[in-house]
C-alpha cells in the first residue's frame, strides 16, 4: 500500500480510540517490507456513549500478502515486542506438541492439555499446529494476568461451523485480573467466512458484541498482535503490522477462575503458526 492511504487508515483508526498509541508500544524489528504489507483502510467507527466500549469495523485489502505467511516461517522471535524489562515470556513455534516445552527453564511446562485430550503428533506438520474440532491448550503456571501483556500469534482459521454454539475458529483467550473479584476476559476469534475469506473479532468474551472486528482478511495465517493493559482496561490491536485501533475492555463481570492464557480451536479447523505471550511482572 502506499504511504498516504495508511497514514489516512492509521489517523482515521487513531480518532476512533479513546487515546492513540497510549499504552506506548514498541517493536523491535520486522524483516518484512513495506510493500508486503496488506492495505488497511478503515469503513466504519461508531463510539458509545460514555467512553466504555466502542466498535471499530476495518477492511483489509487481501492484495499482496506477505512472502512469510507459510507455515513454519517462525517470524514470532523476530515479532517480540518490548513493553517492559524482563518480562515473563511463553512462545512455541508449534514444531511439536508445546506442552513438551519448558523454555523458561521454571521445572513446569508452559503449555498443558487441561481441558480437552492431547492434540495428537500428527497435527503438527510442516512447523504448525493444526487442530480439529475442539483443541485447547493453556498456558502454565497459573498466573493472575494482572499487568499489560503482549499476544503475538499467527493463526489461520480453515472452515467455521456456525451451527456449533462456540464457533470461534481460530482462538486466542486470556483473562485478565485474576486476582480481583471479576475477571477480565479478552478473545481473539479468526473465523472463516463462508465463501472465503476471515474476520477477526476481538471480544471481551465468547458471544457478546465486537470491540473491534476486522473483515475481509485473506485465506492465509495472519499475524495479530494484542496489547493490554489490565490496569487501564485498555487494549491495542494490530493485523499484519497495520495498527488497527484501541478499545476500552469492560469488565466480564465472571468471577476468576481461568488464570491462564488458552490457544484453541472451536467449531472448525485451524493453523498456529506460532503464539508469543509477553507478560510484565
Ligand atoms: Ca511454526
Ligand atoms: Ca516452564
Amino acid at each position: 500500500m502506499n504511504g498516504v492511504s495508511r497514514t489516512i487508515a492509521c489517523l482515521i483508526a487513531c480518532a476512533a480510540s479513546a487515546g492513540c498509541g497510549r499504552i506506548g508500544y514498541e517493536q523491535i524489528t520486522f524483516d518484512r517490507s513495506d510493500a508486503a504489507q496488506a492495505d488497511a483502510a478503515v469503513m466504519h467507527s461508531d463510539r458509545q456513549d460514555g467512553g466504555a466500549s466502542f466498535d471499530t469495523t476495518v477492511a483489509i485489502d487481501a492484495a499482496s500478502p506477505p512472502d512469510d505467511t507459510a507455515p513454519g516461517a517462525d517470524a514470532a522471535i523476530n515479532m517480540m515486542p518490548v513493553i517492559c524489562t524482563s518480562p515473563l515470556i511463553w512462545q512455541t513455534e508449534f514444531d511439536r506438541d508445546p506442552a513438551m516445552n519448558d523454555s523458561n527453564q521454571d521445572g513446569v511446562a508452559d503449555w498443558a492439555w487441561a481441558r480437552s485430550p492431547t492434540s495428537p503428533p500428527e497435527r503438527y506438520r510442516n512447523g504448525a499446529w493444526y487442530p480439529e474440532g475442539v483443541e485447547i491448550l493453556d498456558t502454565r503456571p497459573l498466573r493472575a494476568w494482572n499487568t499489560r501483556t503482549a499476544v503475538i500469534v499467527r493463526m489461520q482459521n480453515l472452515a467455521t461451523d456456525v451451527t456449533e454454539p462456540n464457533a470461534w475458529g481460530a482462538l486466542v483467550w486470556l483473562n485478565l485480573n485474576n486476582d480481583r473479584p471479576n475477571v477480565m476476559a479478552v478473545y481473539l476469534s479468526l473465523t472463516h467466512n463462508v465463501g472465503g475469506g476471515q474476520t477477526l473479532h476481538f471480544r471481551r468474551r465468547g458471544l457478546e458484541a465486537d470491540l473491534i472486528t476486522v473483515q475481509g482478511l485473506p485465506d492465509r495465517l495472519i499475524d495479530i498482535r494484542l496489547d493490554v493493559d489490565p490496569i487501564g482496561a485498555e487494549a491495542d490491536l494490530w493485523v499484519d503490522d497495520n495498527f488497527i485501533g484501541s478499545a476500552s475492555i469492560p469488565d466480564t463481570a465472571t468471577p476468576a477462575t481461568d488464570p491462564f492464557a488458552t490457544v484453541a480451536t472451536f467449531g472448525g479447523p485451524s493453523v498456529f503458526d506460532s503464539i508469543t505471550i509477553v507478560s510484565c511482572k
